[in-house]
This record gives structure tokens, C-alpha cells and sequence, in this order.
């Protein structure tokens, strides 16, 4: 092939787009709680080893890009729309007002607001530092990220502690920076409850986020189930108002199945939000879309959270790719990324609907007879020949992954 000009890139991208068809449409899209971050889709590309691959690109760009793809839904952190300085001051209303506007002329809402507690230099010791006056800067952080969701209409707060940690051992008391850490959510909560009266709207649902390294060192809540403990630990004035939002990542980084912690929080009525991404485990948080790595593990994710009736929102964090130029994260990284959800969320129906499924699950739940319920041979042998059906059961749910299960063939 003979090298592609410039100006004919995009037409490329876009034409091959096309090629793969099977697209959804953006009012089809609209129909999924599905919500797209402000930061991920203004990621310009840079980490520690690498320097941008994109130019910034701000909210309202963003926001008319997810309302033309359909993605009904926009999240934020409060400095990746207000720079740190104006936050507190009359230019924070004006950048509320100028967003609120936007929200409105494209018909996407706010779902959900974060506070970044974790980027800026103020934070270098985390948000429960042992300055009191950091503690106080950072509690008034969260409460006006509370004032600025109920101002755009948000249902939910995040809260990622990324920097609630150490590099350097013995520099911390764990059990009290817990406990300045809960003062801090506390005082969110308090907030919520007088600012919910004030906007007239319910109060959030306040959603903390786990990962388990990255930035620091060591973390004092790096895991899912860890925040569950923090939450019923008498620490929080608000138990009821606090819940989770797990990543699939940062669930997968630490070697756990995210399927398993997502039950957990299933069962402790904690599952309210939950950020969608993919990656490989045990490295670090890499953020790539829904279902390029794992997807039939997204598969089952998903079939678990069908069954449970989970209908919080599935939120876009993922990073695209450095490889992916300013247009290529409109044009491809985020319709694919939604695309892929969607498609894994309607073969999740699919698997719960199966005929071959649901008798495999049910013979295995009825078991076989046994005349003596001490005698364990008796009772091992009863199960022997049911037992092959979890191999089975996972051969079927690969076969609707790939759509061999309507009788799909890929001969040679
Ligand atoms: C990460 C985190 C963040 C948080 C965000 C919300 O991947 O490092 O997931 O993206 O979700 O900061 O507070
Ligand atoms: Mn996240
Ligand atoms: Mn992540």
C-alpha cells in the first residue's frame, strides 16, 4: 500500500468504520444508563513515560460529541471543568451556568460529579493529611462538589481517595487518617442533606471507588470489600447515604474476580454505580474500553448484574489510547466503547434466556437422589455424572459469545 495522505486519514478511519457496520444507533444507545466522563474523553494521552498525544479539549466539545453519539450521560470532576483557583469563586458559577446551558441544549444530563483530591500539589500528603487546614480544604472540596451536583441535577457522588495512602512507611497512622478521611465524608453527607432542602431534589447517593496501587505506594483502602468494612466501621455519621462504585480494573489489578466483588457488593445493597473499563491483571491501571480484553468475563459480569436487577449507571472510565488521535475519540474510541456495551449487556439477556442454561442450572440445583444423607460415597456418586454441566455451562456461554448458539458455523 502506498502511504495514506494526510488529508485521507480520517476518511479512512471513517470508511472502515462503516466496513464493520453494526453499529447502534445513537437513540438506541440513549436507552442504556450509560454515562461518558469529562476526563476521560479530554485524556490527552500523557502518564508518567509519556508525554500527550492530544490536544485538550473541553467540556462543551465533549458534551456535544456524547450527545451525537447518544451517550445520554456526562460526569466530571470538579477541577476538570473549574480550574482550581476559580473553584469557591463567582467564575465557578459561571462555569456551572455555562455547562448547565449546554446540558440543556444538547438534552444530556449529569449523572454523576467527583472531587479530584488527588492531582493537585495540595494534596501531596492525601486528602486526610495531617495539616488540619489541608483536612478542612478538602472537606469544603467535597461539599462544593455536592453544591455543584445538585446545581447539574447529578444523582451521584464519587469519591476515588487515589492519595489516601503513603510512599514511606511509618509516616502514617493508618487508624487516624481513616478517621480524618471519614470526617471529610461526613462532612459531604451533612452538606448533602442541608443542600438537597435547599435545591428541593434527594440527596446523592455518595459512592466511594477503590483501587488497589496507584499513586501511592500503599493504600488504606484498596479494595472494594475494604470500603464496605469502612463504611459499617461507626466512622460515618451516614451509612446509609454512602455506597459504592466499583471499577472492573481496579477489581481485576488486584487479582480478585470482579464478578465476585461486584456480589459482594451486590449483597450488602452497596452496588449503586460502577465504572466500566478493561485490562489485564495484576499490572497497573492501564483503563482500556469495555470488552477488549475480557469480554466473556464481561459476559458473565454482566449476566450477574441482569439478574440482580442492578439499574444504576455504568459509567465510561476508561482512558483511549494514546494511538487514538482528538477526532479518532469520537469517531471511533467511544461509539465502539459504547457499542460493545451494549452488546455484551443484550447477550447477557440472551444467556439468562437460554433453554440449554437454564436446564443445566436447574438439573445441577435439583441434584441427584440419595436414600442416605450420611453415606458420602452415595451422596459424591449421586452428583458425579450432573457435575460435567459446569463445563458444558461454559462452553454454551462461549458458544452465545461468539453466536455459535443459533447453530452458527465457522467452517474453513
Ligand atoms: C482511575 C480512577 C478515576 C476515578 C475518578 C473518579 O482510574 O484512576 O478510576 O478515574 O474514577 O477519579 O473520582
Ligand atoms: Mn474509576
Ligand atoms: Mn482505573
Amino acid at each position: 500500500m502506498k502511504p495514506i495522505p494526510k488529508n485521507e486519514q480520517r476518511a479512512l478511519v471513517d470508511r472502515l468504520m462503516r466496513a464493520c457496520g453494526a453499529s447502534y444507533t445513537p437513540e438506541q444507545r440513549r436507552k442504556y444508563f450509560i454515562s461518558g466522563p469529562q476526563w476521560a474523553a479530554a485524556y490527552e494521552g500523557q502518564a508518567l513515560f509519556h508525554a500527550p498525544t492530544r490536544k485538550p479539549v473541553g467540556f462543551e466539545d465533549v458534551i456535544r460529541n456524547y450527545a451525537e453519539i447518544g451517550i445520554g450521560y456526562w460526569s466530571t470532576h470538579d477541577t476538570d471543568v473549574i480550574p482550581p483557583d476559580a473553584l469557591f469563586t463567582p467564575e465557578q458559577d459561571v462555569v456551572v451556568e455555562r455547562i448547565s446551558r449546554v446540558l440543556r441544549e444538547t438534552g444530556v444530563k449529569c449523572s454523576m460529579v467527583t472531587t479530584e483530591t488527588f492531582f493537585h500539589a495540595v494534596f501531596a500528603a492525601g486528602p486526610a493529611a495531617e495539616s488540619p487546614a489541608v483536612r478542612e480544604y478538602a472537606a469544603a472540596r467535597l461539599c462544593n462538589t455536592v453544591k455543584i451536583g445538585h446545581q447539574l441535577g447529578a444523582q451521584f457522588a464519587v469519591y476515588w481517595p487515589g492519595s489516601l495512602g503513603y510512599q514511606i512507611q511509618g509516616a502514617v497512622e493508618e487508624t487516624q487518617t481513616l478517621r480524618w478521611y471519614a470526617e471529610a465524608l461526613n462532612a459531604a453527607c451533612q452538606a448533602d442533606l442541608e443542600l438537597s432542602k435547599q435545591y428541593n431534589r434527594a440527596v446523592l447517593k455518595h459512592c466511594l471507588e477503590a483501587k488497589p496501587f496507584e499513586p501511592q505506594a500503599e493504600i488504606l483502602l484498596p479494595t472494594s470489600d475494604a470500603m464496605l468494612a469502612f463504611i459499617h466501621s461507626g466512622l460515618l455519621q451516614h451509612p446509609e447515604m454512602v455506597g459504592l462504585n466499583p471499577e472492573y480494573l481496579h477489581e481485576l489489578m488486584w487479582g480478585a474476580a470482579p464478578r465476585a466483588a461486584l456480589a459482594r457488593a451486590l449483597l450488602a445493597g452497596k452496588l449503586w454505580h460502577f465504572d466500566i473499563n478493561d485490562g489485564y491483571r495484576l499490572k497497573h491501571d492501564v483503563d482500556i474500553a469495555v470488552g477488549l480484553v475480557n469480554p466473556l468475563d464481561w459476559l458473565n459480569v454482566l449476566v450477574l448484574l441482569r439478574s440482580h436487577g442492578y439499574h444504576g449507571p455504568f459509567n465510561l472510565d476508561y482512558k483511549p489510547p494514546r494511538t487514538t488521535s482528538n477526532y479518532g475519540v469520537f469517531a471511533v474510541s467511544f461509539p465502539t466503547a459504547v457499542d460493545r456495551f451494549i452488546t455484551l449487556w443484550e447477550m447477557a439477556g440472551e444467556v439468562l434466556e437460554d433453554s440449554v442454561l437454564k436446564e443445566a442450572t436447574e438439573a445441577l440445583k435439583a441434584g441427584g437422589p440419595v436414600s442416605d444423607p450420611k453415606n458420602v460415597r452415595e451422596i459424591t456418586e449421586a452428583n458425579q455424572e450432573l457435575l460435567t454441566l459446569h463445563e458444558l455451562i461454559g462452553h454454551r456461554i462461549f458458544q452465545i459469545l461468539v453466536g455459535m448458539h443459533k447453530d452458527r458455523r465457522y467452517f474453513v
